[in-house]
């Protein structure tokens, strides 16, 4: 075998993991690494990104989107801050996400050389896994063994530094073979524990979320619900796992929760949590279960063994992929007898539906009938991206998921998001629709990419929701100190002008009815498109008006 350089190899590897796209921007410190890219052509195509930050949130948005990870690559110091949201993003979302990162050479490194950084050191708090790959004959060795770690139990981020003097040497070695999650089977003898439980359970719940979920998983989670007539309820940004249009859909347990859906959760007898490891957003602050220990008997899937346990004592601690114990479930008989709970999960999605009926809205333009627009208008495998802000709520609450991946949305609450997983959907999902909704402050995280997008081509139709503010921080400083703004007003672009110097398509819209046409004129545009959407500062949230808030906040403060 001829020998290769470990930008070669390196660039093979990755291939043979079935990575079909690199996120990053370039650097002098993996030059050999772009070299070799030319030569690998479609089956692994570089995307060039603005910043780092962007690139690395595609990267996870591609983990989230395939279940397996996807890949950035940034050159050192700068690059590797630059990109740290994404691995941030990676951990609290439990993505499979690798990244790639340029490193000084053997021949200097701890001399404090040019951009050097510790990466074990810098990366160790917030990757599974953090490494150096020091010699370009262990390069497939590291890059099967991230891929296992990214993938197994819990999935999440790997870090893996790239010093330069490894890229450009040379080596004979053979590629990986490629690497599959580790599965994790359910316990037959727990799964009876649980059948045994929900055959003696009066109000049981279901709750799904997490990842290592696939369209086999979904179909069997519906399939446990129809058998057992439970209802299910789906994880803060985990929307997409459950088919909102049935009728035993109960809602979206996160931010602004729906009060009958949390007095359901607080009332039930058994809750049966299926993948999703229970955080600050999904539990409202930890409120709805207590601490340690539950008053609801606590079913736990997990496949990672590390969270079961963590925050919550479960009745029954289950460590195990969501595919695995539904299967395993639906192999048993169903209910012997019309259960006790019967009729509940048609009473959930009623709470639900009425959850979701338009209010009135302060201003010109309404988010409620917008988004139940986009609902009826979209078809089924429509994916739709956000970041973090009060706009979001609009969406989460209106728009009703019908497929698995339809939903990329950082459950740890980065703003900046939208933008860049929307150009990763659009390059793994061409045919699919995709809808990049933002609100003014998150857009201009990353509307950089914007140029990406235009580069590329790429048919998305990008939303920007400005009410002239950092409204989330807005409105909590109306109920905490009413009345003293501070850092959180917007003099912001004019979002459809900056989309046309672009090359994108851009429109602004300032009335509700207006927001119909202008979408789709953007649907139909080949390349990007922007709407600027106008809000009226007082449509802060779905529920109050600023001046409520601020009214609401005096009171408060006595
Ligand atoms: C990267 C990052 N920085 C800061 C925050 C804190 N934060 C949460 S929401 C928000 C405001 C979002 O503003 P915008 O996108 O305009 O949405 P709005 O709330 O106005 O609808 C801020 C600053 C965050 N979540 N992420
Ligand atoms: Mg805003």
């Amino acid at each position: 075998m001829a020998t290769r350089t470990g930008g070669e190899i390196l660039a093979a590897a990755l291939v043979a993991q079935g990575a079909t796209h690199l996120f990053g921007v370039p650097g002098e410190s993996y030059l050999p690494v772009l070299d070799a890219l030319v030569d690998t052509g479609d089956r692994l195509r570089f995307i060039t990104c603005r910043q780092e930050g962007g690139a690395a949130f595609m990267a996870e948005a591609a983990g989230k989107l395939t279940g397996r990870p996807g890949v950035a690559i940034v050159t050192r110091g700068p690059g590797a801050t630059n990109a740290a949201i994404g691995v941030h993003v990676a951990a609290q979302d439990s993505t499979p996400m690798v990244l790639l990162v340029g490193q000084v050479g053997a021949d200097m490194v701890d001399r404090e050389a040019f951009q050097e950084i510790d990466y074990r050191r810098m990366y160790g708090a917030i990757a599974k896994w953090t490494a150096q790959i020091d010699r370009p004959d262990r390069v497939p060795e590291y890059i099967a063994h991230a891929w296992s770690v990214a993938m197994a139990g819990r999935p999440g981020p790997v870090v893996l530094a790239l010093p330069e003097d490894m890229l450009s040497a040379h080596a004979d070695v053979a590629d990986p073979a490629r690497v599959e999650a580790l599965p994790a089977p359910a316990d037959p003898v727990q799964v009876a524990d649980v059948l045994d439980r929900l055959s003696r359970a009066r109000a049981p719940l279901v709750l799904a979320g997490g990842s290592r979920w696939d369209a086999h998983a979904c179909l069997a989670l519906a399939h446990v619900a129809e058998r057992w007539s439970l209802p299910v309820a789906c994880a803060f940004r985990r929307q997409d796992l459950f088919d909102h249009r049935r009728a035993d859909y109960a809602g979206d347990v996160g931010i602004g929760i729906n009060p009958s859906l949390a007095a359901r959760i607080r009332n039930a007898d058994l809750l049966i949590v299926i993948g999703e490891r229970l955080g600050e957003m999904t539990t409202s602050g930890y409120t709805l279960l207590d601490v340690p220990s539950p008053r609801q008997a606590l079913v736990h899937v997990h496949p990672g063994a590390d969270e079961l346990g963590r925050v919550y004592q479960p009745a029954i601690g289950i460590c195990a992929t969501p595919g695995a114990f539904l299967d395993a479930i639906n192999c048993a008989p169903g209910p012997a007898t019309a259960p006790a709970w019967l009729g509940s999960a048609a009473a959930a999605h009623a709470e639900y539906e009425a959850w979701r009926a338009p209010r009135p809205v302060p201003g010109d333009v309404d988010l409620w009938r917008i988004v139940r627009w986009l609902d009826e208008r979209l078809p089924d495998d429509a994916i739709l991206t956000n970041g973090a802000g009060n706009y979001t709520t609009w969406l989460h609450r209106l728009f009703r998921h019908r497929r698995p991946g339809t939903q990329l949305a950082p459950y740890a609450g980065a703003m900046g998001y939208g933008v860049p997983a929307a150009i990763a959907a659009k390059l793994l999902r061409p045919d699919a629709p995709v809808v990049s909704w933002n609100g003014d402050g998150c857009f201009q995280m990353n509307g950089q990419e914007l140029a990406t997008a235009a580069q590329l081509g790429l048919a998305i139709v990008f939303v920007v929701i400005d009410n002239g503010m950092y409204g989330t921080i807005r409105m909590h400083q109306e109920r905490t100190y009413p009345e003293r703004v501070s850092g959180t007003t917007l003099v912001n672009p004019d979002f459809a002008a900056l989309a046309r110097a672009h090359g994108a398509r851009g429109e602004t819209v300032t009335t509700t009815d207006a927001f119909a046409p202008a979408f789709e004129r953007a649907l139909e545009h080949r390349g990007p498109s922007l709407l600027h959407v106008r809000l009226d500062p007082q449509a802060l949230t779905m529920s109050a008006s600023l001046d409520a808030l601020r009214e609401a906040g005096r009171r408060a403060q006595g």
